[in-house]
C-alpha cells in the first residue's frame, strides 16, 4: 500500500468545471496509481452513483481507490479502502464494519495522533497540514515539516504527506522523508493534469 509517489484525491469544486469522472480519467491517463474520492458537499446517492463508475474505470487501471468518509459507500462499491478523520467513527468500529482485505487510512496531525494511529491499527496515516492549505474547511494550523520528520524516524506505518503541496515545495517534503505525497488543487486544479503530473514526478525523482 502507499508504494507510489502520487496519491491524487477528488474536489470537484477546484477542477476547473470538470466533473470528477474527467478528471479521475486524467488523473488514470497520467499514469496516477491512487486515487481518494474525496466531496464534502454532495448527497449520498451522488456520490455513491460517482464511486461506482470511478470503481469501475480504477480497476479496470488497476488503480487503487480509496473513499473518503464514507464507510457505507466504500463497501456498497468494493474500494481498496476508506479514508478517515479524527471526528470520524472511530477505527475500530469502522473495522469491525468492513471487509477483511479493505485498508483503512487515518488522518493525524501530531506525533500524539501518530501514535494512537499506530495502537489503533491504522493502515496508513495521512501527515498534514504540511503548509497553509484553504481545500479541508475545518483543518488545524500547518503542522510543518517538523511532524514530517518525526513520522518518517519514529512510526512505523506508511504514511501519506498532504496539505499545501504544490509543484515548488514537493521537493523539501520528498527531502523530509515523504516517498508518497497527496495533493488536490495541485493536481485536480491543473489546466492540463498530465503534465502536472508529470512535473511533480520530476521534482519527486
Ligand atoms: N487533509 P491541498 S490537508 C484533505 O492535513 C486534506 O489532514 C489534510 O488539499 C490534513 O492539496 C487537506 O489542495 C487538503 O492543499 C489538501
Amino acid at each position: 500500500m502507499l508504494n507510489t509517489d502520487i496519491y491524487a484525491i477528488t474536489a470537484e469544486e477546484y477542477s476547473l468545471g470538470r466533473s470528477n469522472i474527467e478528471v479521475v480519467q486524467q488523473l488514470i491517463n497520467a499514469g496516477v496509481k491512487i486515487i481518494q474520492y474525496r466531496e464534502k458537499e454532495k448527497k449520498k446517492l451522488y456520490k455513491y452513483e460517482e464511486c461506482k463508475e470511478i470503481r469501475r474505470m480504477t480497476r479496470e487501471a488497476g488503480v487503487t481507490f480509496i473513499v473518503n468518509d464514507d464507510v457505507d459507500i466504500a463497501m456498497a462499491v468494493d474500494a481498496d479502502g476508506v479514508h478517515i478523520g479524527q471526528d470520524d467513527l472511530p477505527i475500530e468500529e469502522v473495522r469491525q464494519l468492513i471487509d477483511k482485505e479493505m485498508f483503512i487510512g487515518l488522518s493525524t496531525h501530531s506525533p500524539e495522533q501518530a501514535k494512537d494511529a499506530v495502537r489503533r491499527g491504522a493502515d496508513y496515516i495521512g501527515v498534514g497540514p504540511i503548509y497553509a492549505t484553504n481545500t479541508k474547511k475545518d483543518v488545524c494550523d500547518p503542522v510543518g515539516l517538523e511532524y514530517l520528520e518525526y513520522v518518517a524516524k519514529n512510526i512505523n506505518l506508511p504514511f501519506v504527506a498532504i496539505g499545501g503541496i504544490k509543484e515548488n515545495n514537493i521537493a523539501e517534503v520528498k527531502q523530509k522523508g515523504a516517498s508518497c505525497v497527496s495533493m488536490i488543487t495541485e493536481i485536480v486544479g491543473s489546466e492540463d493534469i498530465p503534465k502536472r503530473v508529470k512535473a511533480l514526478r520530476e521534482k519527486l525523482a
